[in-house]
Formats: C-alpha cells, structure tokens, sequence
C-alpha cells in the first residue's frame, strides 16, 4: 500500500498529539497517516455562496489535510439535514424525532457527489481509502461511479438499527445498496454487526459466513472493531498537574461529599432526562444518604441549529430546576449542571475525582467517555461505573455496573450499590476494565481495521457478546 487516504465529514487539527488537546479520534487517524504517509480529507466547516471544489492542502506534522467548503444549501441538507436529522435519530432508534424529508436526502447525495469528485483526483492507484461514519455512506459508491479500484473501508461510529427501524427510511434500500462498494465495513460491536448483515440478507438474499457477506460475485468483510483510548495518556494525563489540580479543588468544593460524574455531548441519545430521573429517584429513595452525594453533569451543547437539541436543553433545565427546588440545602445543591467543554486534563482530574461515573445514554455506538473515567481512576482507591446495557462499550466493560437506563428504578439503585461498594470490590472491578481499555487501545482499533482493509487475516476479538 502506498499510503492510507481518510475520509471524514470533518478534519480534526493535527496538533501534533499534545496532551489535552485532541480527542481519541484525532490522535488514533493522526498516527494512521503517519505510518501510512497519508492524507485526511473532509469538509472545512466553512460555508461559501457557490462551492467552487478549492482545495486547501496544509501539512502539519507529518500528515496532509485536504479540505473543501460547502455551500448553504449543502449544509443545511446534507449536514444539520439528513445527517443529524434524518440518521442520527434513526441510527440511535429515535424514529420519533427522524426527520424525512425528499431535500435531506438529495442534499445528502449531493454533497457526497462532490466530496467524491475532490478527492478522487488526490487518489494513487495503490492508496488504501478509509471513509468514516454516517456522513458519507455513499462515498465509495461515487468513488467507484468514477472508476476507483482501490481498496475502500468504511467504519460506522454509531449503532447499525434493527431492520423494521431502518426500513422506516424510505430509501433504506438505496442507501444500504451503496454499501456494496466497500471491501471492509466495520462497527464497534457484534449486535451493530449482525444488525447489518440481516438487513442485507433479507432484503437482497446472499449469505454470511465467517465474517464475509457474499451478495452474488460481491464479498464484503464486515468487521467488529470496537474503538478504544489511548489509555496510557489518558491515565498519565490523570496523574498530571492539571488534573491534579482540578482534583485538588474539586476534593474542596465537595466538602466530603462523594461526587457523581456525567460528561456527555448534549444529545438525547446520552439519556440525560433519565439519568437525572434516577439520580432523583435516589434522592427520593435514600433521605439518609440525601446529602452525601451531589451529581455533577457536564454536558456542552452540541448541534444547536436543530430542534431536538434545543428541545432537550429545555427539558434538562427543567428536571434541574425541579431536583433543586425540591432537595437544596443552604450547604448543598443535588445537580450541579454545567453546560460547556473542558480541556482533556481539566477533564481527567474530574474523573478521578469522582466516586461514580454515570455513563447511562439509551442507545451509543461506543461510548469513550465509559473508558476515559476507568483510564483515570487511581488503581488504589478508583471510582465505580454504572454504565448503560445499551452502550457498545458494555460489550467490553462487562465489571462496570450494568444497568438499563430507562429504568429509574436500575440507576438509582446501582447509585446506592456503587456509594456502598466495598475498596476490593472497587479494585477487582477496575483492574478487568482498565486491563481491557489497555489492550484494546486506539492502536489497535485502528491496526485493527487497517489490517482487513488490506486483506489481511484479522482475528475476532476476545469478547463479543454481552
Ligand atoms: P460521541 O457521541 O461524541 O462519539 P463519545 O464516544 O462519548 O461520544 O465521545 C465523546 C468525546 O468527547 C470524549 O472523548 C469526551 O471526553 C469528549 N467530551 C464530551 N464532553 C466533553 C466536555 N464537556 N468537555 C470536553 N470533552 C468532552 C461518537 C459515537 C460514540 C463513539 C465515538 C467514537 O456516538 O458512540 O464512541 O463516536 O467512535
């Protein structure tokens, strides 16, 4: 392979892998490119009248960025439009709040037209192409359209739905058909998998078999990848000053009281409303342990300009108020909620402040916020998960504290099973995850899916099923 070309809606900044500035994502494609002398390319995030198809190269630290404008109408479809109101919502089984309109999908189409003619002529016959996420399904259907043989992945961060949800989609069936064009198809977990595979074989026959979907003369590796951290940063990032600082002042302000933890996008699909249900009804529950405990959610708003976003906002404002009305003290105010992003050490410090990690969204492809909170704890006295059953990562994480998220009465009682856990339970339980967060790294995700790609054997991993 000569070099390794990654397609995403957008081009994260190649910082150079500082610590506290990138996310997961960012530094595990950033270190791809560079072992594979690649090239990122993707949407500027900036919008002009016309698009024109300029290209804006830059090069920073070893890896070439490639990105193109969009105009108005591009965004308004393709990206707030079917994007983030058509297949986000369906993609996380909120057919309630999935928008179908005739224009997103065009939009959708177009956009992926022309992100197909930019980058086709930035492609070497040899180059291995590795297209991400939801944005850009039909990708490698273009790229084929204009004659590319190269060797074609794609990887969905989100969950694949079942198929009487997907078929809700009126052009499921067009929209899955241009998923033949890939070689490699990956997704975090067995269950988003299999989900895939049903589809296709019910709706156009061919069969699956040892982790290739053959469709007439066509074969399609799907691949479980689930993606990981890099744990060992995120752990010497929680042992750093920054976060020893935040730890510090977080250790004062909770005057003794144990903290629960939420970080999350605001996004329905985290559970936020039943998650602050379950903390109140814990608080309900328990008068005697009322006020040894405060949760503080973390959640900056994400994807404004849609409906459902400011919706939900509202909505949380709402539960907040209510809790705090009815349980606040002089000395104490149950929910601290915080509506904006802070740096990854910031971060960090948090995390290994807390006594729970409250990671409970209804429906996620991964969830990286899950592995984050068990890569800081300290290994003498860490903190316990109560993670979501419908959250990727519970395929992984199985010593977390499972719990279904719609259920109040599930959440506030693993609240009061984690706030009694004793130290050795505590330990036993970090020391399987962090084991797992540790082997199953960004690296190897990214080793992973870079390997099928090119038709290397891969082996399954170790736990598939929860
Ligand atoms: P997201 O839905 O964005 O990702 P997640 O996997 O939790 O969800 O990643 C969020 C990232 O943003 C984490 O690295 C987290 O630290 C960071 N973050 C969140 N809130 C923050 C805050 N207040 N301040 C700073 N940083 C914050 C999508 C899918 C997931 C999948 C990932 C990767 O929805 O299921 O795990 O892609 O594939």
């Amino acid at each position: 392979m000569s070099r390794l070309v990654v397609v995403s809606n957008r081009v994260a900044a190649i910082t150079g892998g500082a610590a506290g500035s990138q996310g997961g994502l960012a530094v595990a494609l950033t270190a791809a490119l560079r072992e594979y002398r690649g090239l990122w390319f993707g949407w500027s995030g900036e919008i002009t009248d016309e698009f024109t198809g300029q290209i804006n190269f830059q090069r920073q630290n070893g890896v070439t960025t490639a990105t193109v404008d969009l105009e108005e109408q591009d965004v308004e479809e393709y990206y707030d439009g079917y994007a983030n109101r058509t297949l986000w919502p369906l993609f996380h089984y909120r057919v309630d709040l999935a928008e179908y309109e005739r224009e997103f999908a065009e939009g959708y189409q177009r956009a992926n037209e022309r992100f197909a003619d930019t980058v086709l002529p930035l492609i070497e016959p040899d180059d291995a192409i590795w297209v991400q996420d939801y944005h850009m399904i039909p990708l490698g259907a273009e790229l084929r359209k204009r004659g590319c043989k190269n060797r074609i992945g794609f990887f969905l961060h989100t969950p694949w739905p079942p198929r009487r949800l997907l078929l809700t989609l009126p052009e499921a069936n067009e929209l899955v058909a241009t998923m033949f064009a890939y070689d490699v198809i990956g997704f975090h977990t067995d269950e988003w998998l299999q989900s895939f595979a049903e589809f296709v074989i019910f709706e156009n026959g061919g069969t699956f078999e040892d982790g290739i979907l053959r469709l007439g003369d066509k074969e399609i590796r799907l691949l479980v990848c689930p993606i990981g951290i890099d744990c060992g940063e995120f752990a010497s990032l929680a042992r750093g000053e920054q976060a020893q600082k935040t730890l510090e002042q977080m250790r004062v302000s909770a005057n003794n009281r144990a903290m629960i933890v939420g970080v999350d996008r605001l996004d329905y699909s985290k559970g936020l409303e039943a998650r602050f249900l379950g903390y109140e009804r814990f608080l309900r529950e328990n008068p005697d342990e009322r006020k040894e405990v405060f949760l503080l959610q973390i959640a900056p708003p994400s994807r404004g300009t849609v409906e459902a976003y400011q919706d939900i906002r509202g909505s949380l404002e709402g539960i907040a108020g209510r809790v705090n009305g009815a349980y606040a003290d002089l000395d104490w105010v149950p929910i601290r909620y915080v509506n904006h992003g802070y740096p990854r050490d910031v971060l960090a410090g948090v995390y290994r402040a807390a006594r729970i990690g409250l990671v409970t969204p209804l429906r996620d492809g991964m969830n990286l916020v899950a592995k984050e909170f068990v890569a800081a704890q300290d290994p003498d006295d860490p903190g316990v998960l109560i993670l979501s059953r419908f959250a990727g990562a519970a395929v992984q994480l199985k010593d977390a504290l499972l719990v279904n998220p719609y259920s109040a009465e599930e959440v506030a009682d693993a609240i009061r099973t984690a706030l009694a856990m004793p130290r050795e339970e505590r330990i036993r339980r970090w020391k399987a995850m962090f084991e797992n967060i540790q082997n199953e790294d960004v690296v190897w995700w990214r080793q992973r899916f870079t390997q099928a790609l090119l038709g290397e054997p891969v082996p399954e991993p170790e736990v598939l099923e929860i």
